[in-house]
């Protein structure tokens, strides 16, 4: 077992079912004309979790352990995304829409891919997902189930959103969660510090977290 020094108390993990989930660390979320603008965002504040997430993902490939990644985007007909969910709000531009990094959240665009530094590598899983949540209308609970996956290792964007509620999925499905608080961000700062505090609130109501440091350091 490896223990890792976290809030509100270590965190132990066996590296033989342990594996990284990297939220949907998309150029629509985190660069400027994408999703998270058209919905009045702030995106520069994503991009403190670019190179945390980086050098996590480096981590875990070093060691062979597994990694996957998510992205919420939607098929080209639109057929997978709820009208509540394109109709909700007034952004400037709608799922589906014409925007510069073509069309806004939709599968196989640019803004829906994930930013150069964080690119899955060959032989990594990803998973599209047009819910909030990872395991809803996806494959992630059997593929967790065929890696023998017990803990999870958390990051990406942003945190108080696709992040919490996947974890809040995977707590429920009895998986252990780390989220490493430096991978990941939030375009309101308030809302991650709150959000970080209510994970770990309760005796760890939803899992752990700790920077990414401390993880380094589990593992020296
Ligand atoms: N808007 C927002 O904060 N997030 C999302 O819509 N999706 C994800 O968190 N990935």
């Amino acid at each position: 077992m490896i223990t890792v020094k976290a809030q509100p108390f270590d965190f132990a993990f066996d590296p033989a079912s342990v594996a990284l989930i990297v939220i949907d660390m998309q150029r629509d979320f985190i660069e400027p004309g994408g999703f998270g603008e058209t919905l009045g965002n702030d995106v520069s504040h994503l991009q403190r979790a670019v190179q945390p997430t980086a050098d996590l993902l480096a981590l875990f490939r070093t060691r062979g352990w597994p990694v996957i990644h998510t992205r919420e985007d939607h098929l080209p007909d639109l057929s997978d995304c709820p009208p509540s969910k394109r109709n909700r709000g007034a952004p400037s531009l709608r799922i589906g829409d014409n925007g510069p990094m073509g069309r806004i959240l939709v599968r196989g665009e640019p803004g829906a891919e994930i930013v150069p530094a964080c690119a899955p590598c060959a032989g990594e899983i990803v998973v599209d997902k047009p819910g909030k949540g990872a395991f809803h209308a996806t494959d992630l609970g059997a593929i967790l189930a065929g890696l023998g996956t017990r803990s999870l290792v958390f990051a990406g964007v942003t945190t108080e959103v696709c992040v919490q509620t996947t974890m809040r999925e995977a707590n429920d499905r009895g998986f252990d969660c780390l989220l490493i608080e430096d991978a990941t961000e939030s375009y309101f700062p308030a809302f991650k510090a709150a959000t970080l505090d209510m994970i770990r609130a309760q005796g760890g109501i939803v899992g752990w977290t700790t920077p990414l440091a401390r993880l380094v350091q589990a593992l020296e």
